[in-house]
């Protein structure tokens, strides 16, 4: 087969002072840093979908991107062949790993008895070069909102067979995820959400997605898939309003509905920004709950206020999001998963090399900022000594629960007045975090 990328040869570190586009100037895969290796901690992982499946089309314009290995087709073999060029990209970009939806890897057919025995021939090809490059799937996930039933959702439909359909096609998914050794599979609820709570019955949807996932962890059990169930947050887009809206409200859902233990989430940050919430907020409220899984690491333009799915290059959104990563104890399951696009304009190949470049050294970055300001300790110090009245005295007191009304009524009547405050420092610890970048 003829090579899909035949100028560009394998990525290589070169160091902060290359000048090589096609170099790492940051990620150094093998470097042991805090422990492990760069590799280890960051996971990287390609989509197939914006990757492989990204035409540039938009509202206003047809695709415009050159993949010459594509001969534009929907056919079985086009979309083996397209394997090829994955694998070779993936390769050469040195990614350990690449996470797909099942529609973006093989092409739906006239039922879903054709559609599951195309994804098998897809999924075979896929499994032979998974096998002969070494590069594994971090998670898979169905496509269960672009075919026009999904109209009105996939497990919150009103209509009860678009529900089956939908358990039916995650029930395949989860069936090659498994095959292909996946180490977790996603649901990102793609419509399920409304349009307008008018013809909405907001309880009953909410009900519905609970059993389908239910569903989903009941046949986990059945056919022996051991990888990490994760909900993706998102707030809206294609819906008005998404019920996975955040990481709270997912928690939240997922403790109501008993499917805690079998989930944890898969923080996106153009997701985060659309919830109004910054990246580090969102992957805060999921570590303390200790349900922080995986990223689908992107950007957004604060100034479109939509998905629009940007190659993260932002130094402080990488650090922060790997000193929320590094407390909650690394990735384990997960992975630093590049949800990203090129920009349309951005059409030729050779694009797809600088972007997933770009967002590789700039959280190779992150991660050893991070991991110096934690060695530094000053940060955690200074949040420690913040809390310094809790750890003795009254505070210790009330946080073990040995206290009660009256008992804080009597001390503070005693004491006259609260003990002085201490300075936020907020411009100071801001300074600090700059010693670093
Ligand atoms: C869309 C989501 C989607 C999920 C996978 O906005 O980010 O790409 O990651 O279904
Ligand atoms: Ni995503
Ligand atoms: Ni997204």
């Amino acid at each position: 087969m003829k090579a899909a990328f035949p100028e560009i040869t394998e990525i290589r570190y070169e160091g902060a002072s290359s000048k090589n586009p096609l170099a790492f100037k940051h990620y150094n895969a093998e470097e042991i840093i805090a422990g492990k290796t760069m590799r280890d901690h960051l996971r990287f992982a390609v989509v197939y979908w914006h990757t492989f499946r990204g035409t540039g089309s938009d509202p206003f314009g047809a695709g415009t991107m050159q993949r010459p290995w594509d001969d534009g087709t929907n056919s079985v073999k086009n979309a083996q062949n397209r394997v090829h060029a994955a694998f070779e990209f993936i390769q050469k970009l040195g990614a350990p790993y690449y996470c797909w939806h099942d529609r973006d890897v093989a092409p739906e057919g006239k039922t879903l008895a054709e559609t599951n025995k195309n994804f098998d021939a897809v999924a075979k090809v896929l499994q032979a070069e998974q096998k002969r490059t070494g590069i594994k799937l971090l998670w898979g996930t169905a496509n269960a909102f672009s075919n026009p039933r999904y109209m009105h959702g996939a497990g919150t439909s009103c209509n009860a067979d678009v529900f089956a359909y939908a358990a039916a096609q995650i029930k395949k998914a989860m069936e090659v995820t498994h095959e292909l050794g996946g180490e977790g599979y996603t649901f990102w609820g793609g419509r399920e959400g409304y349009m307008t709570l008018l013809n909405t019955d907001m309880k009953r949807e909410l009900d519905h997605l609970a059993k389908l996932l239910h569903l989903a962890v009941d046949y986990k059990k059945q056919i022996g898939f051991k990888g990490q169930f994760y909900i993706e947050p998102k707030p809206k887009e294609p819906t008005k309003h998404q019920y996975d809206s955040d990481s709270a409200a997912c928690l939240n859902f997922l403790r109501e509905y008993d499917l805690l233990p079998h989930f944890k989430l898969n923080i996106e940050t153009n997701h985060a920004t659309l919830a109004g919430h910054t990246m580090q907020h969102e992957l805060e409220v999921a570590g303390a709950a200790g349900a922080l899984g995986s990223i689908d690491a992107n950007t957004g333009d604060e100034l479109l206020g939509w998905d629009t799915d940007q190659f993260p290059t932002n130094i402080y959104l990488t650090t922060y999001t790997m000193l929320s990563i590094l407390k909650y104890g690394g990735l384990t399951t997960g992975g630093v998963n590049f949800d990203a696009k090129v920009r349309r304009e951005s059409f030729e190949p050779v694009d797809l090399f600088h972007a997933h470049i770009g967002g590789m050294d700039a959280f190779a970055r992150g991660l050893k900022i991070a991991v110096a300001i934690r060695k530094d300790g000053r940060l955690a110090e200074f949040v420690k000594a913040r809390y310094a009245s809790w750890d003795s005295g009254i505070g210790a007191k009330i946080e073990s629960g040995k206290t009660s009304l009256r008992e804080l009524e009597t001390y503070i009547l005693k004491k006259g007045e609260a003990a002085a405050n201490n300075s936020g420092r907020q411009e100071f610890l801001e300074n600090l975090i700059n010693e670093f970048i």
